[in-house]
């Protein structure tokens, strides 16, 4: 059968037959999925954007009757505009309303969204674009003080597949204005199948560059229907978009993609603080949002210093990295509201805990797979399948993990199982009730608060410097995002004399065009890197020295803290 992508084929065909027969996926694809909703709740609000962005945004408040129809006069612009089917468009937009406008008429031309995050810069965008020949790329004039037309300007002139750039905003600068692309023109000659790919998600990364993860119709949509079941949504639900939309978390767990399969309403929030967040969710009367644990720290502080108006709030989700116990435990009591955590992957398995599990599971472990079909090991160094109880690496495979990156063949045979089974390089624990604990991580990759940092891609970059002999780059404990990056250099023996200072490196990694989480938090001058016994780098012993040298210098503060507060 061919597919949007030819020749590429998502699933196994015994697999997708034994999914299909179990009834996870039912042959639906977002295109219709948007038209069953419109036809079925046609004047209820979808999309609620209070346009906090720009002084220029007005609030938008959509149904989906409009959503509909701005989706199709999109398609058809796009259509004339020579975007088709399995085309590749780059989209990097923020918590705007334009996002489902775009994204759903990409859906239904069967074109593939690009997800890049508003963080992403020149190299990060530049690789999307020439790693999928992308045909377009859509930006906003501005967000979060960044003028993201000129980044299309250069991105355009390093990629030669791009034919189309578009602005959501008022002054498109040299480019075109998303505004004025939609029309009544006609729709796509072929629409989308169920098992085409729908759009690729970027990988959190552990390599040199960022992977991409394609997602078909029908596995997708069945985890936003396991999800919206988990979560107890259903169409009086209101999700608060409060992580970047695109991102795999806010996107499908249960996330704006899941509410607007439940019929319920997406509340767009411009900001994640929670001066922003919380009159927001009094005034939408909103019910359930999905947090990383920074911010979840960040409102319950705000919370138990006496901030009001989260009180509608009936589920908060936490997930994209590990949520402390005790922080977990003050949710109830804190924000009046159910914690559900989250521990899910762009790949494809996500874990919740259940919203009746007791308090213990709720607080202690990372929650459970949403299908009976997900399949989980926990396997031994050398693959052998460890009981319950014990610390291994979790592979997994089901209905809506992904069997392969897209177009990495090499990457596949290390990141899968011959078998199909995705290596997550997480460690975890398994309980007898089947709820996993997030132990630790095998990968080489740093969790900083959710975002995720690919040691090997920050250490090309600081290679690249002309004073850097060689460079490691660890994680180090964080009591606010749980990790930050610490890149450990050796310099070359002839800079030594004048050796660049820290901030000058760091500089030279923004310079790069890379995203600013990803410049190194800290950086370490070392005269050699410790080896393993085979003479590998051993990042263990660098992240213990880190973690030794972060806690002297927590102890030196608050003994400075005593200080000060005695004087
Ligand atoms: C989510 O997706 P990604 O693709 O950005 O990152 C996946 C990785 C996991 O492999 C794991 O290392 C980490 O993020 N992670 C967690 C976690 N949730 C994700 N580690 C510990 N505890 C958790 N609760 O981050 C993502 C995708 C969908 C839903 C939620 C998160």
């Amino acid at each position: 059968m061919q597919t949007v992508l030819d020749g590429f084929t998502p699933y196994p065909a015994e697999f997708a037959e034994r999914y299909r027969a179990a009834g996870y996926w039912r042959g639906e694809t977002f295109g219709r999925m948007l038209r069953e909703r419109a036809a079925a709740h046609g004047e209820r609000i979808a999309v609620v954007d209070p346009g906090g962005h720009s002084a220029s945004r007005q609030e938008s408040r959509w149904s989906y009757a409009e959503l509909d129809r701005r989706a199709d006069r999109m398609a058809a612009g796009l259509l004339a505009r020579g975007i088709g089917s399995g085309d590749r468009v780059v989209v990097q937009l923020p918590n705007v309303a334009e996002f489902f406008e775009v994204v759903f008429a990409l859906f239904r031309i069967g074109a593939l969204p690009v997800f890049a995050l508003p963080a992403h810069r020149r190299t990060e965008i530049g690789h999307f674009c020439a790693f999928t020949g992308a045909a377009g790329y859509i930006v906003p004039e501005t967000a979060g003080g960044f003028d993201y037309r000129e980044l299309a300007s250069q991105v355009r002139e390093q990629s030669p597949s791009l034919r189309l750039v578009l602005v959501a905003g008022e002054d498109p600068g040299e480019h075109e204005r998303l505004a004025d692309v939609p029309c009544d023109g006609p729709g796509p000659e072929r629409e989308p199948e169920p098992q085409d790919v729908a759009f690729l998600q970027l990988s959190g990364g552990s390599t040199g560059v960022p992977k991409l993860i394609p997602r078909t119709h029908d596995d997708y949509i069945y985890s936003l229907r396991g999800s919206v079941e988990l979560c107890g949504l259903d169409e009086h639900g209101v999700y608060l978009c409060v992580l970047p939309a695109a991102h795999n978390f806010p996107l499908s767990s249960p996330g704006s993609l899941g509410t607007l399969y439940a019929g319920g309403r997406v509340v767009l929030c411009p900001q994640p603080g929670p001066e922003t967040a919380f009159p927001l969710i009094e005034r939408e009367g909103v019910t359930i949002t999905g947090l990383v644990p920074p911010l979840a720290l960040l409102w319950l502080d705000a919370a138990g210093r006496g901030a009001r108006g989260y009180e509608s709030l009936d589920v908060l989700l936490v997930g994209g990295a590990k949520f402390s116990e005790e922080a977990a435990r003050r949710v109830g009591p804190v924000l009046g509201c159910t914690l559900q955590q989250v521990f899910g992957m762009a790949e494809g398995l996500v874990n919740y805990t259940r919203l009746d599990d007791s308090q213990e599971l709720i607080t202690t472990t990372q929650g459970r797979p949403i299908s009976p079909d997900d399949e989980v090991r926990v396997v031994d160094d050398r693959g052998a399948d460890l009981p319950d109880g014990v610390t291994g690496h979790l592979l997994t495979r089901g209905p809506y993990t992904i069997r392969g990156y897209w177009n990495a063949p090499e990457h596949n045979a290390n990141s899968f199982t011959p078998d199909g089974f995705y290596r997550t390089g997480d460690l975890v624990r398994r309980l007898p009730s089947g709820h996993l604990v997030v132990e630790g991580r095998a990968k080489d990759q740093i969790n900083r608060g959710g975002e995720k940092v690919a040691a090997e891609e920050i250490e090309n970059h600081l290679l690249a410097h002309p004073a850097v002999h060689d460079a490691a780059v660890v994680s180090m404990p964080d009591p606010y995002l749980g990790e930050r990056t610490c890149a450990y250099v050796v310099l070359r023996g002839e800079h030594s004399e004048r050796p660049p200072k820290a901030v000058e490196l760091k500089r030279f990694v923004r310079g790069r065009g890379l995203a600013d989480y990803k410049v190194p938090d800290r950086v370490e001058f070392v005269e050699e890197f410790p080896a393993t016994g085979i003479g590998k780098v051993s990042k263990k012993d660098l992240r213990a020295a880190i973690a030794a040298a972060a806690a002297d210098t927590a102890a030196a503060d608050a003994v400075d803290t005593t200080a000060t507060t005695t004087v």
